[in-house]
């Protein structure tokens, strides 16, 4: 069978599409993969660039490679739907082939899928896809496969889940083959190129997470798979043999950083993590990146292990500082428990760079919350790094019923995507940064930038003194200096100043002042 795999997603070094094509190639299946990112694989935080549809030119390249295909699956993550369902479109009136969506918007919201597409994949496409690929290929009926809904005619077939899958070392590691993998760049659909596949790799050791916060979508696939084992771990053997490999086949990409972007990797249990960081240490040993830390996960000797592994930038969601929000997020855990666990990562501050995640922008939340959670972050000793995101209400999670409740959405994603507000900003289109630009939200970054002392951060903070706006010259004067203190660090590491410098002089030459602009603005990530 012709299989081809579209991806629209930013980073093309990730596993969704990559895990399907490598089953589907031992198969014996002829897989081609496109990834179309937007703006050369950088963030999407152009106005506009989640809801405008891809050029004409670049829908008739992508045709023109996938137009003989017998099955073409397209990965889809919510805030993509635009993008995808003009995308479809095109590709069903161009060709014959069957189109299929899977991946987490489907997952979350089947039934409206099916308005732009005759058949989606919930949940894990491994073994789905390889028993449609197997059914089509005998030209036997297809439509009871599980996992795929299908639209039949006027009728939609339902199929029941398969289970989740319990043994992850049965998978196959992710197919980074080069051969028929194309990717859009400089606006142009071409054969892959090294430049647009970075040097970080990106992985996982474990599925699912039992944990059920308020917007996130484990919380709808823990229903759908209730009664199952949710926390699924390959074996240390599995993993560290796949970054064998990678490291192995190091002659066209040049990795140079690991990250595991499982969404709970420091819940596994110690012995595993030990044994994890030995191996990691000895066979791959190169710098590694860990997400998925909670403030429950976190402890002094998990934390030390991967240190001593090679483990120098970790990302913990926070959410919020006011255990009010945090409860309306379903977020477990106390601000004692917070605090401790950035102690705990302070303590390793000189060989691990600490990002802490916070959602913001939420319409049920007051002035007095915010404040709240500005006092809990004035007690997080720096260095640290804040990545502030507006809260978005995912199709299918209880935030997002709340906002259609209460009006703020209608209910129809696409519509809510393109025009609808929520917590003040349109969902897609007046994507700058991550978030608003407002006092409070400038005061995360204002906190995490500068060592200033309690007192002035208190005062910050004052509601009177906010009110009577006597804070908002210091305001003016600090928020103006991030820039200039960005420079001053990226001046010490010659070799990011080297590439903040590169990008500089692109942008200039292009003549992206507002590129340059918000660059000066924002801070390093450190994930
Ligand atoms: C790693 C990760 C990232 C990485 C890379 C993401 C990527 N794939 O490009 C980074 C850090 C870049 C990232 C960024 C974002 N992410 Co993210 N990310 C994840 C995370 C933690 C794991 C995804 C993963 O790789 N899983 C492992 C692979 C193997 O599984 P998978 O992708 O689900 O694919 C399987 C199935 O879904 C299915 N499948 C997938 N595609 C297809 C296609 C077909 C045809 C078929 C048949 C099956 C199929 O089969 C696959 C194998 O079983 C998930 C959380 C989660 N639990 O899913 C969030 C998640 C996907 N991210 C999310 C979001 C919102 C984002 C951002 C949009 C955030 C933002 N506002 O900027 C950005 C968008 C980036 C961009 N512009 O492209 C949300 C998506 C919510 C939603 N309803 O769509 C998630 C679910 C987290 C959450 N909050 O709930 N993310
Ligand atoms: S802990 Fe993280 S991955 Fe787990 S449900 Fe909460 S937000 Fe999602």
């Amino acid at each position: 069978m012709k299989i081809a795999l579209i991806s629209p997603n930013s980073l093309v070094s990730n596993p969704s599409i990559r895990a399907l094509s490598a089953i589907l190639k031992n198969d014996g299946h002829d897989v081609t993969m496109i990834h179309l990112p937007k703006e050369n694989g950088r963030e999407l935080i152009e106005p506009g660039a989640f809801i405008t549809p891809y050029p004409a030119e670049v829908v008739d390249d992508v045709i023109s490679i996938i137009k003989d295909s017998d099955i073409i699956g397209i990965t889809v993550m919510s805030q993509f739907l635009a993008v995808v369902v003009d995308l479809t479109k095109e590709i069903r009136k161009k060709t014959k082939s069957i189109v299929i969506w899977g991946g987490v918007h489907p997952t979350m919201e089947p039934a409206s899928c099916l308005d732009y597409v005759d058949c989606i994949c919930m949940g894990e496409g491994e073994e789905a896809l390889q028993e449609l690929a197997c059914l089509m290929e005998s030209s036997k009926s297809y439509y009871s496969t599980r996992n795929f809904w299908f639209r039949k005619g006027d009728q939609i077939v339902k199929n029941h889940l398969r289970p989740y899958i319990q043994d992850l070392d049965k998978l196959f590691f992710q197919d980074y083959s080069f051969e028929d993998h194309y990717i859009l760049w400089n606006n142009k659909v071409q054969p892959m190129i090294k430049e647009a596949i970075g040097v970080t790799y990106n992985t996982y050791m474990t599925r699912g997470c039992p944990n059920r916060c308020a917007f996130c979508c484990n919380e709808v696939f823990n229903n759908k798979y209730k009664g199952q084992n949710i926390f699924r771990k390959r074996s240390v053997d599995s993993l560290i043999n796949e970054l064998k490999l990678i490291k192995k086949s190091n002659n066209f990409v040049g990795w140079k950083r690991i990250r595991l972007v499982d969404d709970l990797f420091p819940a596994l249990p110690l012995p595993t993590l030990k044994e994890f960081a030995e191996k990691y240490k000895k066979e791959i040993n190169l710098p590694l990146s860990v997400g998925g830390w909670t403030p429950q996960t976190v402890t002094d000797t998990k934390t030390k292990i991967l240190v001593d592994a090679g483990m120098d930038a970790t990302r913990m969601g926070i959410q919020h500082g006011s255990p009010k929000i945090r409860k309306l997020l379903s977020r477990v855990g106390s601000n004692e428990k917070i605090l401790e666990s950035v102690k705990i990562f302070n303590r390793y501050k000189d060989r691990l760079q600490m990002s802490y995640d916070l959602i913001t922008d939420n319409p049920y939340e007051t002035e007095a919350d915010t404040i709240e959670s500005l006092r809990l972050i004035l007690e997080i000793p720096r260095p640290y790094h804040i990545s502030i995101y507006s809260l978005i209400p995912f199709p299918g999670t209880p935030i997002y019923e709340w906002a259609v409740r209460d009006k703020y959405l209608s209910g129809d994603w696409l519509v809510d995507l393109k025009e609808n507000t929520f917590g003040g900003r349109a969902l897609s289109h007046e994507y700058k940064f991550a978030y608003q630009n407002t006092y409070y939200n400038n005061l995360y970054l204002i906190f995490q930038t500068y060592p200033l002392p309690k007192f002035l951060m208190k005062f910050m903070i004052n509601h009177l003194f906010i009110k009577c706006k006597i804070t908002y010259l210091p305001y003016f004067f600090l928020k103006a200096g991030i820039g200039i203190v960005r420079y001053v660090k990226l001046s010490k590491d010659p070799k990011q100043f080297k590439e903040f410098f590169r990008r500089g002089l692109q942008a200039l030459k292009q003549g992206d002042f507002e590129r340059i602009f918000r660059s000066l603005f924002r801070f390093k990530r450190s994930w």
